[in-house]
């Protein structure tokens, strides 16, 4: 077995190679060094200072609680007065990411607006802005951290209100203003099915038997709503099939031919993508289910039995309501 370190003992790795482990620019080290004393604290004379064990398990605290949300300052504090080897974390996470100005301008200034290198998020809450900054330094562990917690504090509409959708939405328009950024909108993707998969599985014993179905219209691959739908149903007691993107309209009739639903949601995201009108068959089916559309990719007249829903609480009242739960 390997002997613990002495972790006062000098590790003897450069600014940009700690910058590397923790996942940060150089510049944001030497600026949380500046202003937070955060630095190393190793210093033989005529020698460069050198990080020990000790620095660098407080640099890691001090990075995890600023993607948590916590302000800089704060953080800094928080970093200085722990332990440092009880708050080490493991030197493997962050270190296959290269440093970005992202990672560091997100925390040193406020966010520029536009397509830049951060996400704008103006006057966003720090956990939103802790959320974006997890996901441009594509932290999918973070990010799950993040909103696991708020869906435990908060529920599942609160969480998809106010912290994942301007966090959606900022890292949209990023991609609008640039072209950049597809590979945060997957990952930040990947993570919100995740966390919100998660608490919809915790539903044990649903309220009702009858069928919900959730899909995407016929060209729509934007499907984050509906995971969100099935996981505030979750908490209330309903059990929902998700029935997944591009739903051709003959799979979706099949599906409620064969299941009988009590009520089924289309999504459709991008604006004129999906036809109203071509639903004018579903409300014929018995048991009459109650047709909801959602989101701003509809046009055409509602045909008769087909309403719109207009928030993620619209739809999961009106879903319970049909279930009768
Ligand atoms: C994640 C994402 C993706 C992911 C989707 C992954 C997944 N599994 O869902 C992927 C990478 C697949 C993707 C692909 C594309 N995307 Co995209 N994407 C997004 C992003 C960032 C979030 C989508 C989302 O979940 N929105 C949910 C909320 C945030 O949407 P919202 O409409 O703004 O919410 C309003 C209402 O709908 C309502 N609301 C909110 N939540 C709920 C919930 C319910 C139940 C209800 C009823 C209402 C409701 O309240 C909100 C406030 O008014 C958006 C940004 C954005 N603003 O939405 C872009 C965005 C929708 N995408 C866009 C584009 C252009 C595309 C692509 C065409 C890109 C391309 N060139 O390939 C493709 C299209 C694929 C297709 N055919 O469907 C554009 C659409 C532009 C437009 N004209 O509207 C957007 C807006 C980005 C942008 N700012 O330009 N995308």
């Amino acid at each position: 077995m390997p002997a613990t370190p002495d972790p006062a003992s000098p590790i003897g790795l450069t600014v940009s190679a700690v910058a590397r482990q923790l996942g940060v620019a150089p510049a944001t080290l030497r600026t949380w060094d500046r202003r937070y004393g955060l630095g190393p604290s190793e210093h033989p004379s005529g020698s460069h200072r050198r990080y020990t064990h000790e620095d660098l398990a407080r640099l890691h605290h001090m990075r995890r609680l600023v993607i948590e949300g916590v302000p800089p300052a704060d953080a800094a504090r928080q970093a200085l007065a722990a332990d440092p080897v009880e708050g080490r974390e493991p030197l493997v996470p962050v270190s296959f990411l290269r440093p970005t100005a992202e990672t560091s301008t997100a925390d040193a200034a406020e966010p520029r607006h536009g397509g830049g290198r951060v996400i704008a998020l103006p006057g966003a809450e720090p956990a939103v802005r802790g959320l974006g900054r997890a996901a441009l330094s594509l932290d999918a562990h973070a990010c799950s951290a993040i909103m696991d917690d708020s869906i435990s504090r908060h529920g599942v509409i609160w969480t998809w209100d106010h912290l994942i959708v301007p966090v959606l939405v900022g890292v949209g328009e990023r991609w609008e203003a640039s072209g950049n950024g597809i590979e945060v909108e997957h990952l930040l993707s990947g993570a919100v099915t995740a966390s919100l998969s998660a608490a919809a599985r915790n539903l044990q014993a649903p309220v009702s038997s009858r069928a919900v179905l959730l899909a995407c219209a016929q060209e729509e691959l934007h499907m984050l709503p509906l995971v969100a739908v099935a996981a505030a149903l979750a908490e209330e007691g309903v059990s929902a099939r998700l029935l997944g993107e591009r739903l051709p309209l003959t799979a979706l009739e099949e599906a409620v031919r064969r299941t009988g639903p009590a009520a089924v949601l289309l999504w459709a995201q991008i604006p004129g993508s999906a036809d109203a009108a071509s639903l004018a068959g579903l409300p014929n089916y018995r048991p009459t289910p109650t047709i909801l559309i959602g989101g701003p990719g509809w046009f055409g007249s509602l045909p008769a039995g087909v309403t719109a829903v207009s928030s993620l609480e619209d739809a999961v009242e009106r879903i319970t309501h049909a279930v009768g739960a």
